[in-house]
C-alpha cells in the first residue's frame, strides 16, 4: 500500500524511560525538517550527526545534543524523519517533546512509527510484529529468530508459498475454461501431485512457525504425576534453587509453583503442582484441581512417575491435546542407568543423574531440532493462519482426489492463499494474480 502519504507529523521519546546516558527524540512526517530548524536551526546534511542546541518557544536552551535527519523514502518510516539525541533526562526529553509539540507535531500513538512504516510499504505485518518481539526478546535465542523474523524470513516464506497455491490455482481454472484439450490434465495426477508437495512445504513452514512462537511466547511446561515420585525435587533441580519443599510425606505440595528455567537454551516456565490422587483434603483437592488445569494450559507436560512403584496410569487426558515426556524418577531405587525410552526419560533427580537427556527430549518433543531451532518468531495469529491456509489446502487436494472436482480445488487454493497472504498484509490474492499474470503472457 505505498504513497498513502501521512499529513501530519508525530514525535515520540524513543528510548526508555528514566534516566541514561543518552535519550533520543524522534519525528515522522512531512514537517519533520521544518519543526527541528525552528528548535536548533538549519539541519545537518542528510544522514550525518551534527550537533545543535535546542531551545524552547521562549527562546530558552533546553539543551545541546546530535542531531540526524533521514529524507522520505530511505528512511525508517518511509516519511522524513529526523531524530535528536539528547542526555538522557526525563526532564531534558519531556521539555524537547513540549517544544516539538509547540513547533507543530504531534505526540505519537504506541506503535505508530511501525505503522507508518507499513503502510508506506517499508515493512509488512510480520516485520512490524517481529519489531515488537526482538524488543520483548527473553532469550538471546528468541531474539535471533525475531531478527530473522524482521529480515523477512517469515513473510517471504508464506508469501511464496501463497505464490506457488496461486500458480497452481491459475492452472487448475485454465484447465478448467479449456475442457476440450486433449489431455485431461486434472486426471493425469499432476495437479494432485502439485497439491501433495504444497501440502508438504506447508506442513514445514508450520512446524517452524510453530518453534517459533514458542521461542517467542516462552514455553510452559507443567509438572504431573502421582504423589512423593520426585516432581517438586525436579523444579528444585532445573532452577538450582530449593524453590520447593521436598519431603517423603505423598501429598507435600499443593499450591501452583512457577519457576523459570534455562533447558537447552530456552526459557520455560515450570509449574510444579500437587501429586494426582483422589483425597478427602479439601486443600490437597483444590491442588489436583489446579494441576489438571496446568495440564491443559501447557505446551508440553513432564509426567514424572516412581521407577520403584507400580506403573501407574497416565493421568485422564495426557497427551490428547499437549506432547508429554514421561520421567521415570528414582532409578537408584532400581540400580539402572539413565536412559531414554520411547515416552521419554528414566533418571535419578536425587542423585543428579540423567537431566541432560531430559534436555534433548524436551528439544525433540516441541519439534525444535538443533538445524531449524528459531528459524523465526512467530505469533499465534500466523500460527493460525498456517492452520487455516493448510485445512483449505487439505480439503481442496481431498475433493480432487475424491470427486476429480477442479471448482472446489481453485476454490480452496484461493482460500489457503489468502490465509497465508494475512501473515505479511503485503498481498491479496488478486493482488498476486495480477504479479503472476503480468508475468507470463497468457492466451498466447
Ligand atoms: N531415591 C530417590 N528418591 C528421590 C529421588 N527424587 C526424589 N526423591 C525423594 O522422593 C520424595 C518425594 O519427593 P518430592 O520431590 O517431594 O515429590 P513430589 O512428587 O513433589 O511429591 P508431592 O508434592 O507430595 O506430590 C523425597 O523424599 C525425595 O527426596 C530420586 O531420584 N531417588
Ligand atoms: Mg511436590
Amino acid at each position: 500500500m505505498p504513497g498513502m502519504i501521512a499529513s501530519d507529523t508525530i514525535c515520540a521519546i524513543a528510548t526508555p524511560s528514566g534516566r541514561g546516558g543518552v535519550g533520543i527524540v524522534r519525528l515522522s512526517g512531512p514537517d519533520s525538517f521544518a519543526v527541528v530548524e525552528r528548535l536548533s536551526g538549519p539541519l545537518p546534511p542528510l544522514r550525518q550527526a551534527g550537533l545543535r542546541t535546542f531551545h524552547d518557544g521562549s527562546g530558552e536552551n533546553i539543551d545541546s545534543g546530535l542531531v540526524l535527519a533521514f529524507q522520505a523514502p530511505a528512511s525508517f518510516t518511509g516519511e522524513d524523519v529526523v531524530e535528536l539525541h539528547t542526555h538522557g533526562s526525563p526532564m531534558v526529553l519531556d521539555m524537547l517533546m513540549r517544544a516539538l509539540v509547540q513547533n507543530g507535531a504531534r505526540r505519537a500513538r504506541p506503535g505508530e512509527f511501525s505503522e507508518r512504516a507499513f503502510l508506506n510499504d517499508r515493512l509488512d505485518l510480520a516485520q512490524a510484529e517481529a519489531i515488537a518481539d526482538l524488543i520483548n526478546a527473553s532469550s538471546a535465542q528468541a531474539a535471533r529468530a525475531a531478527h530473522r523474523s524482521l529480515a523477512g524470513a517469515l513473510s517471504t516464506a508464506a508469501d511464496e508459498l501463497a505464490a506457488d497455491l496461486t500458480r497452481l490455482r491459475v492452472w487448475v481454472e485454465a484447465a478448467l475454461d479449456f475442457p476440450d484439450e486433449d489431455v485431461d490434465f486434472l486426471a493425469d495426477g499432476q495437479v494432485l501431485n502439485r497439491c501433495q508437495a504444497l501440502q508438504a512445504r506447508l506442513a514445514d513452514l508450520q512446524k517452524k512457525a510453530h518453534g517459533g512462537r514458542l521461542l517467542n511466547d516462552g514455553i510452559r511446561v507443567a509438572i504431573i504425576g502421582p504423589p512423593n515420585a520426585g516432581k517438586s525435587s525436579l523444579l528444585n533441580a532445573l532452577s538450582q534453587r530449593e524453590a520447593a519443599i521436598v519431603t517423603d510425606i505423598p501429598g507435600t505440595t499443593r499450591d501452583v509453583l512457577i519457576e523459570t528455567v534455562s533447558i537447552a537454551g530456552l526459557a520455560i516456565t515450570l509449574a510444579d503442582t500437587a501429586g494426582l490422587r483422589t483425597t478427602d483434603d479439601q486443600v490437597e483437592a483444590e491442588g489436583v484441581r489446579r494441576a489438571e488445569r496446568e495440564m491443559h494450559a501447557a505446551d508440553l507436560v513432564f509426567w514424572v512417575v516412581d521407577a520403584s512403584a507400580p506403573p501407574s496410569r497416565p493421568p485422564d487426558g495426557l497427551g490428547e491435546s499437549v506432547p508429554f515426556i514421561r520421567i521415570v524418577n528414582k532409578i537408584d531405587l532400581i540400580a539402572e542407568s539413565p536412559s531414554r525410552d520411547e515416552q521419554g526419560v528414566r533418571l535419578s533427580i536425587r542423585n543428579g543423574l540423567g537431566l541432560e537427556l531430559l534436555a534433548d527430549c524436551v528439544r525433540d518433543r516441541l519439534g525444535l531440532d538443533g538445524e531449524q531451532e528459531g528459524e523465526f518468531s512467530a505469533r499465534a495469529r500466523h500460527v493460525e493462519a498456517l492452520e487455516r491456509a493448510a485445512s483449505h489446502l487439505d480439503r481442496g487436494t481431498a475433493e480432487l482426489e475424491a470427486s476429480g472436482s477442479g471448482e472446489l480445488l481453485a476454490e480452496e487454493l484461493r482460500l489457503a492463499a489468502d490465509s497465508l497472504g494475512d501473515i505479511s498484509g503485503r498481498m491479496s490474492s488478486d493482488e498476486l494474480l495480477g504479479e503472476i499474470f503480468s508475468s507470463f503472457c497468457i492466451g498466447k
